[in-house]
């Protein structure tokens, strides 16, 4: 078995934890972000406030992030290197449209019932590929499973990804989400040093100089002043593209102490709410494990209970770890 990204183990007990504070990071981002996706940048004062107001509206349902976030764990327990074909049915097996997913995503969807050939439909609404963040978004499940062999989690998160957002950006953004939700199952931390990690990782240029502009703003910046989070959603983006969402998540992630702050700094960030708070809450909670997620938010969420075992799962299967299902 390869390195655990080169860190000092940390226990079973910790691991399984870290599986469900990723998972659980997933679903409270997502829900309580989705009735934001789409508003502006705000203060973290406001967006504290923002929090609370939709923790008043529970239950609260989660959106495509989590829906997918579950489709690709529970595949990952049958197929821990990642099938096409088999994931492509687990997915519409489950997938609600009302929920809310990317145009693209349902467009191909129906290439999948018509019967196109998996390797075909990555390609047939965007000619390169979907460069959206929806690869990334649900990819806290590989981070989990593959925290202990850096390479194959590469192996595993691109090819988990290509086959719904085969764009080079795409792949790539999926790929440091995940290796940042590994690299924070093994260390137990997520700061300045891992975000150098996940950066030196990227293949992508761009994605490379964005997350290495997102490392060196945690140390310009206070995160909780109000310029900070302005400045941070100008300079990284906050849409839903991958290159312009991912960096963001993984900045809010290491700037944050908890998987609380984490969800309220994406929050006050605005654009793509919803999904820069999934993936935030993924790494931070993978980092402080589920422990330390406040229980009033857990009881606010659709299926807390389903999404925890999953994760538990998903770090026991890691630590038994043998890929043959
Ligand atoms: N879809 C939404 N939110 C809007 C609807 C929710 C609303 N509350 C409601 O009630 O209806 N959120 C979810 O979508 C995002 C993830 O999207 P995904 O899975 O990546 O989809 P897609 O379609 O592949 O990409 C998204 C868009 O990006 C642009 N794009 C992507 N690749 C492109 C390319 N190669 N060339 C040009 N444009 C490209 C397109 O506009 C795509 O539609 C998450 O926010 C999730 O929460
Ligand atoms: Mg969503
Ligand atoms: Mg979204």
């Amino acid at each position: 078995m390869a390195a655990a990204h080169a860190s000092p183990q940390r226990s079973a007990e910790e691991r399984v934890d870290a599986g469900a504070g990723a998972l659980l990071g997933t679903l409270l981002g997502d829900a309580i972000g989705a009735p934001y996706e789409g508003a502006a940048a705000t203060s973290p004062a406001k967006a504290r406030q923002r929090a609370e107001r939709a923790l008043a509206n529970a239950p609260l349902r989660y959106t495509d992030d989590t829906q997918l976030a579950l489709a690709l764990g529970e595949h990952l327990r049958d197929h821990p290197l990642v099938e096409h074909d088999a994931l492509a049915e687990g997915i519409l097996a489950v997938l609600e449209p009302w929920r809310g997913y990317g145009g693209g995503m349902l467009a191909l969807v129906d290439e999948w019932r018509r019967g196109r050939p998996t390797e075909e439909a990555a390609t047939a609404i965007f000619p390169d590929g979907s460069f959206g963040n929806g690869a990334a978004m649900r990819i806290a499940p590989v981070g989990v499973r593959w925290a202990d062999e850096p390479w194959r989690l590469g192996d595993v998160a691109a090819r988990s990804a290509s086959l719904t957002h085969a764009h080079p950006l795409g792949v790539d953004a999926a790929v440091a989400q995940a290796t940042a939700v590994g690299v924070a199952a093994a260390r137990g931390r997520f700061g300045a040093d891992e975000v150098a990690y996940v950066a030196q990782r990227a293949q992508q240029r761009l994605l490379g100089e964005l997350l290495r502009t997102a490392r060196s703003l945690l140390s310009d910046h206070e995160a909780d002043a109000d310029d900070a989070v302005v400045t941070v959603a100008e300079i990284l983006g906050t849409d839903v593209a991958a290159q312009h969402s991912v960096p963001t998540a993984i900045w809010a992630a290491a700037a944050a102490g908890d998987v609380a702050e984490a969800v309220t700094l994406a929050l006050a960030l605005g654009g793509d709410v919803d999904t820069i708070a999934a993936m935030a809450g993924a790494i931070r909670g993978a980092a402080d494990g589920a422990a330390t997620v406040p229980g009033d938010w857990l009881a606010a969420v659709e299926e807390p209970d389903r999404v925890r075992a999953l994760g538990e799962a998903l770090a026991r299967d890691a630590l038994a770890g043998d890929a043959s299902p």
